[in-house]
């Protein structure tokens, strides 16, 4: 398999940001009047919902209120969101979202081989802005071809449009393509457009599916975060690199000829 390009997910795979979008939605609800307050083990069971805006409606559904005290505050999701959204791209742009281990590494690796570099995220794109410039630096936003997220597409993951829509921008099959994910919606959509996906859980979704991965990593190592001895057994390296990519896409295109 010749990889052409790169496709990383945003959120819990380029960096684990979770825990801060869990506090800039409580800071939101707070700015807008609102009493709730998303602890940890409720905010595990609300990420099955993709999406910011869709988790706020469905955790109003959720809520013992007649039907027009709900459609008040779904009314209220959109300036929520853009309250919501403000306050992480400050606390990112103060550092709080650090890179996790391997990714700029890997990124740095591909670049150097010619490979392209996208994005598919569920997140409102200015995050996706801001994460990047935080970690990368500015210039960094230029080494992606692609940056596909939040609303471009309608359908969300675990739907494959925000896939589909990176892989047409850059005009290859997913057969051409290795997606990062850090969830299972994440997988099950850029498996639904073809790819071969990594898969490297986080606290967030340590609990979820994920045999539809081509590979399961606790991370993609790195020189001070290197892969546990099972996984690198499993990669033949301490880090993830791309002589390792093309082996284990070569075998996942060859699995899926055989079935
Ligand atoms: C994860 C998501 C996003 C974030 C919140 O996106 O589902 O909704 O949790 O960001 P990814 P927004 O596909 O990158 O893992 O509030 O901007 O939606
Ligand atoms: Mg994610």
């Amino acid at each position: 398999m010749t990889i052409e390009a790169l496709i990383f997910d945003v959120d819990g795979t380029l960096a684990d940001t979770e825990e801060v979008h869990r506090q800039a939605f409580n800071a939101a609800f707070l700015e807008h009047g609102l009493w709730w307050n998303w602890g940890g083990h409720l905010y595990v069971d609300l990420l099955a919902v993709a999406g910011g805006k869709e988790r706020i409606a469905h955790f109003v559904d959720t809520l013992d209120a007649d039907a027009a005290e709900k459609a008040r505050l779904k009314a209220m999701i959109p300036d929520l969101h853009r309250t919501k959204t403000a306050i992480y791209t400050q606390l990112v742009a103060a550092g709080r979202a650090p890179l996790r281990p391997g990714v700029e590494r890997l990124v740095r690796e591909a670049r150097a081989a010619g490979m392209k570099l996208a994005i598919a995220s569920t997140t409102t794109p200015v995050n996706v802005e801001s994460l990047v410039s935080a970690t990368l630096g500015d210039d960094a936003l230029g080494w992606f071809a692609v940056i596909a997220a939040g609303d471009q597409v309608q359908a969300k993951k675990p739907a494959p449009d925000i896939y589909q829509l990176a892989l047409d921008a850059l005009g290859l099959p997913g057969s051409a393509c290795v997606a990062f994910e850090d969830s299972q919606k994440g997988v099950s959509a850029a498996k639904s457009a073809g790819l071969c996906v990594v898969a490297t859980p986080t606290f967030w979704s340590a609990g979820e599916d994920f045999s539809d991965a081509d590979l399961v990593l606790p991370g993609l190592g790195d020189r001070d975060a290197p892969l546990d001895a099972v996984s690198a057994a499993r990669v033949g390296s301490q880090q993830l690199g791309l002589e390792a990519l093309r082996r284990l896409c070569d075998g996942a295109a060859r699995l899926a000829r055989s079935n």
